[in-house]
């Protein structure tokens, strides 16, 4: 059985969404954030980090977004539904570059921008200055290469487009997808799919 140990407001909802979509059974555990807003020390009781997703499969633990991803497509998405083989390399390293691109480019800008509108003003203005060049590129970049497709990758939504639209959701929540409408287009569709509604409705919103 696989087990998510989801933290309440923040990116599990994400892999409890690709759950869905993969059409999975699976059980859930669901934490409340403490009054400062961090996950509570039981999480640590399922990995070091003590942070969500976490996904217990049985016979191990993934604590990443994208592994938790792609473990899933190997071992459950024999159609390629939702990624492109192994022994399709190009195809393979585009996806998996999508996949990493939404933890580690796009989300360091956004996260510095999350800490900054929780400092007192006057913001510090080096921190402030990078962090807005560079949510600008980031968003710049989404939006340029989402273009006119429906998902991140072409006409069917794959496993990137998962962390994609945290990225986006995480960006509207700061109040920076305003001029990217594309960005906001494809979040709000992809978060009406009746896969990501089921995982609202289980994780209770
Ligand atoms: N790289 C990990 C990051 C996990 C992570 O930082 N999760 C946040 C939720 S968005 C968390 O658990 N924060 C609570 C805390 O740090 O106390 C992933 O993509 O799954």
């Amino acid at each position: 059985m696989i087990t998510v140990h989801h933290l309440r407001i923040g990116r599990s909802i994400f892999t409890v969404w690709f759950l869905e979509e993969l059409g999975l059974d699976y059980a859930l555990k669901i934490y409340n954030r403490n009054d400062i807003g961090r996950a509570p020390p039981e999480l640590k009781e399922i990995h070091p980090l003590g942070k969500s997703p976490v996904v217990d499969f049985g016979e191990f633990v993934l604590a990443e977004s994208g592994a938790i991803a792609t473990h899933l497509v190997d071992t459950y998405d024999d159609q390629y539904e939702f990624a492109p083989p192994r022994s399709d390399a190009v195809a393979r390293a585009k996806w998996t570059q999508w996949l990493a691109y939404s933890e580690a480019s796009a989300f360091a800008p956004l996260l510095v921008k999350l800490l900054l509108s929780r400092e007192p003003d006057p913001k510090p203005q080096v921190i402030s200055a990078f962090a807005a060049g560079e949510v600008a590129l980031q968003l710049g970049y989404m939006q340029d290469s989402l273009g006119e497709q429906e998902f991140i990758l072409g006409d069917r939504l794959q496993a990137p487009d998962i962390g994609f639209t945290y990225i986006c959701n995480m960006a509207e929540r700061l109040g920076e997808l305003g001029p990217y409408p594309n960005l906001k287009a494809y979040m709000e569709r992809n978060m009406a799919r009746p896969a990501f509604l089921r995982a609202l409705d289980r994780t209770g919103g």
